[in-house]
């Protein structure tokens, strides 16, 4: 099957704390990390990142919160990826999450329905934007043999 990319964000409630532990579910789940970096988002990153949602009531919290410390971003690829990645997460809102999707990482290191612990794409597109506005583009066009021998060890 046909690999697909998705952007992971480890969001500051939980990094860097949870960071490593998260890492390793994403890893245990068999994304391949393709590209990964501490980014800091200013008010503008953030409400370019989130602006599917502008005028929203909680989007001035989110766009203040997202750039109010260091947040762990990661392009992940499998088969998939946008939807497994989504299902690993679980659902937006942690309690939510302890109730349906007990083993998903929301439900383990999250909090409530705003401090929820990681992002995920919820479609190709979205993907190919958000990671754009992150790595500011020189992931989302190049193809993974090259972005996999310049990320490896
Ligand atoms: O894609 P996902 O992160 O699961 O949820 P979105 O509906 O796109 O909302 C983005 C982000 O905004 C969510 O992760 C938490 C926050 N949020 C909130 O604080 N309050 C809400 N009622 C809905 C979302
Ligand atoms: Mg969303």
């Amino acid at each position: 099957p046909d690999l697909q990319r998705t952007l992971a964000l480890i969001k500051p409630d939980v990094y860097p704390a949870k960071k490593e532990e998260i890492v390793a579910r994403i890893k245990q789940a068999g994304f391949t990390i393709v590209k990964e970096s501490e980014v800091s988002f200013d008010k503008e990153k953030a409400a370019e990142f989130y602006k599917e949602h502008e005028g929203k009531g909680f989007y001035e919290e989110l766009t203040t919160w997202m750039s109010s410390a260091p947040i762990y971003a990661l392009v992940l690829e499998k088969p998939a990826a946008v939807k497994e990645w989504r299902n690993l997460a679980g659902p937006t809102n942690s309690n939510k999450a302890r109730e349906i999707a007990p083993h998903s990482i929301r439900a383990l290191f999250g909090t409530d329905g705003s401090l929820n612990a990681v992002h995920g794409s919820d479609s190709p597109a979205s993907a190919e934007r958000e990671i754009g506005v992150v790595f500011g583009g020189e992931v989302a066009g190049v193809p993974p043999s090259v972005l996999n021998k310049e990320t490896a060890n």
